[in-house]
This record gives structure tokens, C-alpha cells and sequence, in this order.
């Protein structure tokens, strides 16, 4: 029988976000950045998907993978664009370019920090937003993208 290729969520991170699990565990908790990774491909595989996870302190190449995710057909992106939240709007022009569903994942709760974290450019164009829940807001972004996904076929 012919078997059919996973489909894929890209998940992306932005600058700083090397640093999990080793400054601010306050803030950002005690995971690193592999084990979100790890978290990341468990959550897939229980939906049936393949994962790309990958970090970058680079604006351009957060523009550059989210193009690349939409010429690949992915079946959504989960992003944590940190620093360039409230400032990129480079990133959310890429958003607002591609058809794929995007996720906004903040690992702390921006809206109870500093008022310069408040304003997101990216969540214009995002299909959702999770912020608050530690590192699990990235399985709760690829447990959505999976239920939008199946609602989409019935
Ligand atoms: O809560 C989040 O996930 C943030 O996107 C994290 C960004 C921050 O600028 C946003 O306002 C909220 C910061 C990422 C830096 O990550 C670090 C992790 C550990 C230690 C130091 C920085």
C-alpha cells in the first residue's frame, strides 16, 4: 500500500531564544531549547506530522524560513519571533504573504510584563496567539494547527 508523506509544521524561534534554560529561569522556565525541540516532535507525531524546528537571531532569516515553509506546502507555523515581536514588520509582511496558518507562541505571559512587550506586529497576521504557558504553549500551538486542520476537511 502507498504511504503518504507527513505533513510538515515548521517551527521557528527568534533571537535569544539559544539561551532557554540557562538565563531568566523566573521568566522562561527551566527547558532548553532541545527540549522543546523534543516536546515539539512529540506533540507532532501524536497528530501525524513531521517538524522542522529551527532558531535563528537573524530577522532576514525568519523572513527568509517562513517563505520556504509556504513553497513546501507546510501545514502551519508555529513562531516565537521574541525580540522581533514588537518590532518586525519584515516578519509580518512574510506572514501576511503565505497562506499557511500561522501560530504566535509567547513561552511568558507578554501582557502581564513591561508595556513595550504588549504590542505584537506579528499577531496581525496571526492565525492565533498562546502566551503564559512555558514552553507547553508550543505543544498547544501544534495541537491547534492539527484541530484547524481537521476542521478544515469536514
Ligand atoms: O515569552 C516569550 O516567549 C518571549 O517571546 C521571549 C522573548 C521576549 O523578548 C518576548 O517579549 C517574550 C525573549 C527571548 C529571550 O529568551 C531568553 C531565554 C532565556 C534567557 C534569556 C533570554
Amino acid at each position: 500500500m502507498a504511504r503518504t508523506m507527513a505533513k510538515t509544521i515548521h517551527i521557528l524561534n527568534g533571537p535569544n531564544l539559544n539561551l532557554l534554560g540557562t538565563r531568566e529561569p523566573e521568566v522562561y522556565g527551566r527547558a532548553t531549547l532541545a527540549d522543546v525541540e523534543t516536546l515539539c516532535r512529540e506533540a507532532a507525531d501524536r497528530h501525524g506530522y513531521a517538524i522542522v524546528f529551527r532558531q535563528t537571531n537573524r530577522e532576514g532569516e525568519l523572513v527568509d524560513w517562513i517563505q520556504e515553509a509556504a513553497t513546501g506546502n507546510a501545514a502551519g507555523i508555529v513562531i516565537n519571533p521574541a525580540g522581533y515581536t514588537t518590532t518586525s514588520i519584515a516578519i509580518l509582511d512574510a506572514i501576511l504573504a503565505v497562506k499557511v496558518p500561522v501560530i504566535e507562541v509567547h513561552i511568558s505571559n507578554i501582557h502581564a510584563r513591561e508595556e513595550f512587550r504588549h504590542r505584537s506586529y506579528v499577531s496581525r497576521g496571526a492565525r492565533a496567539v498562546i502566551c503564559g504557558f512555558g514552553v507547553a504553549g508550543y505543544a498547544l500551538a501544534i495541537e491547534g494547527l492539527a484541530k484547524l486542520a481537521a476542521s478544515s476537511k469536514s
